[in-house]
């Protein structure tokens, strides 16, 4: 049994990411590939519980602390991950290290200070980009709730995520039918499967 995949969903607030993510779990678990959902930020945590005061604009907390926050969520996360895509799991991850990077960097952070606390971290096999102009992310339900939900700071986010992306990440359009997207996401997570198992790599780390 080789080792599962790290699959990681990103894009800006009310992108989809949430459906998506759940949809592809429950389709590789149908089609018989052990897979699991991971949500960042994870709330249920102490550090969780922490980031959900901020983010609901319950506490306040400098940029930089509530960044490390994010880090150390992660972090938290991180060995029963690695043990789980080792044993042949497939972790599909709802925000992972760009959703990190990208919301910080957009508040004038710099880049490098923001990637530093994250370095090591598994390295995602593929990376399904949502885009959706804020714009029409903000006709969404339940938008405009939480801190950072405001459209120049959406705007900003979204620019930064286009400057992490690699040959890794995938632009997947998020305005069309949530049918059609699932396909496209499905189709690409099967070839990134075949290639997997054909020619079978170890887990890589982050940011190097
Ligand atoms: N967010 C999420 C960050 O600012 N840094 C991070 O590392 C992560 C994982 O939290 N606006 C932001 C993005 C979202 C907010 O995420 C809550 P969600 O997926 O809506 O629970």
């Amino acid at each position: 049994m080789g080792r599962g995949l790290l699959i990681v969903f990103e894009g800006c607030d009310r992108s989809g990411k949430t459906t998506q993510s759940t949809r592809l779990v429950q389709a590789l678990n149908d089609a018989g590939v052990r897979a699991r959902l991971v949500k960042f930020p994870d709330r249920t945590t102490a550090i969780g519980a922490m980031i959900d005061a901020y983010l609901r604009q319950k506490t306040q907390l400098s940029d930089q602390a509530v960044h490390l926050l994010f880090s150390a969520n992660r972090w938290e996360a991180m060995a029963q991950m690695r043990a789980d895509l080792e044993s042949g799991t497939t972790l599909v991850v709802d925000r992972y290290t760009f959703s990190g990077v990208a919301f910080s960097a957009a508040k004038r952070m710099d880049l490098k200070w923001c990637k530093a606390p994250d370095v090591g971290l598994a390295a995602p096999d593929r990376v399904f980009f949502l885009d959706i102009h804020p714009d029409d992310a903000a006709k969404r339900a339940g938008y405009g709730d939480e801190i950072y939900e405001k459209r120049e700071m959406q705007i900003e986010v979204r620019v930064k995520f286009f400057s992490l992306m690699d040959k890794s990440w995938s632009i997947v359009d998020a305005l069309r039918d949530p049918d059609e997207i699932h396909r496209q996401i499905m189709a690409l997570t099967n070839r990134a499967l075949e290639r997997h198992n054909a020619d079978p790599t170890p887990i890589g780390k982050l940011w190097t």
